[in-house]
């Protein structure tokens, strides 16, 4: 399951200082007897000691929402990793600390010198010397908490997978008709488009498998190149492979009209079988609507598997059959499906 799910909006730099000074300044202090000059001290340690409240718990709150990115499982490090490196969040997640610790020093201090305020005037003076140096504490660390924004936002969207259940990850290249695979068989609802690169991100589609449930993957395309050179995106997708399938369907289109080459895409599959090599991969031809015979002919004969199925998302021909196929074939699949039902029963 998605780890970040603890993380909420955080606010930006100049929210946070505005919401701390707005609930200062709306403070009212009990009427006395006091004389002037102390009521105002007592005024204005009051107004420091509730923006240290506001700001110290917000600020707390939202280093303390983020998991300890050494304890998660890896498929989300990684995944988390391709939006935000982990150094840079982890870095801007200490600034916060730190950040914390010196606003906290600051009013400590201040309220230490307004304690011996004799006029009204000082009391402010030294209320507004303190907010300005908290507020260039937090000024300092503008670009970390934006960094730290932006990572909320986008982890919190992560895929919710259970590793309980099984794992069938549809890879392949760009365009070759994975989203609509997944689209087809689950209650997932990728998009689908024309121009490779559609889809950027994971995502999940629950299915019925044998009285039980599984999970079917929808990943970005890959291109046949090295892990080194691959960009973030693309790493999304191995890293769905390398930590989640159970099984992969390998989606291959021999027409042409996906745009690359199927001498591309068999090398990927070479890849992908030889980087993992104990996992089951089962590669499928799909656009069978609009495959030529030679095309499908010339296909089977380039991975050598003459028994290669056919199938079309389009006219959904082929495509029940197929994953059955996959499923009762696939020997993690059938142990996580036996785990399950023992369970239940
Ligand atoms: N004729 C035909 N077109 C198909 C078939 N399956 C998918 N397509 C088309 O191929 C294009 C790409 O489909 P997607 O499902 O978005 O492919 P994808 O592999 O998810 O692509 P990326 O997310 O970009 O990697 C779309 O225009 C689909 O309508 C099929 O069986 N037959
Ligand atoms: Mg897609």
């Amino acid at each position: 399951m998605n780890p970040f799910t603890k993380l909420k909006y955080i606010q930006s730099s100049k929210e946070l200082l505005d919401v701390a000074f707005a609930r200062a300044s709306k403070l009212t202090l009990p009427k006395s007897k006091k004389p002037a000059h102390v009521r105002a001290r007592d005024k204005e340690i009051a107004k420091l000691k509730k923006v240290n409240d506001v700001l110290a718990f917000r600020l707390e709150d939202i280093v303390s929402r983020f998991p300890n990115f050494d304890e998660i499982h890896p498929f989300y490090r990684n995944l988390a990793d391709t939006v935000v490196t982990i150094d840079e969040i982890r870095q801007a997640l200490a600034s916060v600390s730190s950040a914390t610790r010196i606003i906290r020093g600051i009013i400590q201090d201040n309220i230490r010198k307004l304690r011996k305020a004799e006029s009204p005037s000082a009391a402010r003076k030294l209320r507004s010397a303190a907010y300005g140096r908290i507020s260039s504490v937090i000024k300092r660390i503008k670009p970390r908490l934006a960094v730290i924004r932006q990572a909320a936002l986008e982890y919190r969207r992560f895929p919710s997978i259970n590793l309980e259940l099984p794992v069938i990850v549809v890879a392949g290249y760009p365009n070759v008709g994975k989203s609509s695979l997944v689209a087809l068989l689950s209650s997932a609802t990728p998009e689908i488009a024309e121009y490779p690169f559609t889809t950027k991100k994971i995502s999940v589609g629950h299915i019925p498998l044998d009285s039980e449930e599984g999970q079917i993957l929808d990943i970005p395309g890959l291109l046949d190149r090295p892990m080194a050179k691959r960009n973030p995106i693309e790493q999304r997708a191995i890293a769905a492979i390398q930590y989640l399938a159970d099984t992969i369907i390998f989606l291959i289109d021999p027409t042409l009209n996906c745009g690359y080459e199927l001498s591309s895409q068999i090398a990927l599959l070479a890849e992908i079988t030889s980087t993992f090599p104990n996992f089951d991969i089962f590669p499928i031809l799909n656009k069978g609507d609009i495959a030529s015979k030679t095309e499908i002919m010339t296909a089977r004969d380039s991975i050598d598997r003459h028994d290669l199925l056919v199938i079309s998302t389009l006219t959904k021909e082929g495509v029940k059959q197929a994953f059955q196929k996959v499923v009762n074939q696939s020997e993690k699949v059938q142990e996580k499906l036996r785990l399950l039902q023992s369970r239940s029963l």
